[in-house]
């Protein structure tokens, strides 16, 4: 793994300039509540959503649904009544959704007064270059793998455009981990950042991370 990690990096860093730059992060933007988004990292979808939740900068908790998860998938599917990501509550607004170009719209509209980034202008193309970014990835974050649930949620500082972060949320992703996710362009000693307030554990940088991830929840 740590050898290999170098090449990881470099194949997210590919992901990250297939999607020309999208997902970069402002200072914060505080809601009462956070938000919650149902999605896993190897949709191209969730991927639309997950960059305009971090232009804005929202504070998002994350419930990752990989293919053959048990934790999140049969929950969203009560809620909102069907198994499709990626899908959005607000629970500020009362509002709930599918389609990940709506996400990115309301949460345009809602919290955040920047550009749409190039590639959200692009449409069709676009989410033909997500679907390559995910290529990119050789798939990760789309598969369940086993894992022991935390009793509090994780909290994440990084951006969706940071290529050591996506390493991460892949991981949490995979272990089906629910996570407050912090848009921070930066946090103090560097992104990704993981705090886990369960141990009272906080790790900076990708490799760290994944290792404290498998260490503390692998099954
Ligand atoms: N038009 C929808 C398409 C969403 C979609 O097709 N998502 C796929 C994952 S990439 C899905 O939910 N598949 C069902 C599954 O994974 O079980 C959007 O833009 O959000």
């Amino acid at each position: 793994m740590t050898l290999l990690h170098p090449v990881n990096i470099s194949l997210s860093f590919a992901a990250s300039v297939l999607r020309l730059g999208a997902g970069s992060a402002p200072d914060r933007v505080l809601t009462d509540e956070p938000l919650v988004l149902y999605e896993f990292e190897g949709c191209p979808y969730c991927r639309i959503a997950r960059e305009a939740v971090s232009e804005t900068g929202v504070t998002v908790l994350m419930r990752p649904c990989p293919k053959g998860g048990e934790r999140f998938r049969p929950k969203l599917k009560e809620i909102g009544g069907k198994a499709q990501f990626p899908y959005l509550i607000d629970p500020n607004t009362d509002v709930r959704m599918y389609e990940s170009a709506d996400i990115a719209r309301y949460l345009r509209d809602t919290y955040g007064d920047r550009k749409r980034p190039l590639v959200h202008w692009l449409g069709p193309v676009g989410q033909i270059l997500s679907q390559f970014a995910v290529l990119m990835r050789l798939m990760g974050g789309t598969f369940r793998s086993k894992s022991i649930a935390p009793a509090k949620a994780l909290e994440l500082y990084g951006s969706e455009r940071s290529p050591a972060t996506r390493i991460v949320k892949e991981k949490l992703c995979e272990m089906e981990i629910e996570y407050l996710w912090q848009p921070a362009p930066l946090a103090g000693g560097g992104i990704p950042q993981l705090i886990d307030p369960n141990t009272n554990e906080t790790y900076t940088g990708a490799l760290k991370i994944r290792r404290y991830l498998k260490a503390t929840y692998g099954a």
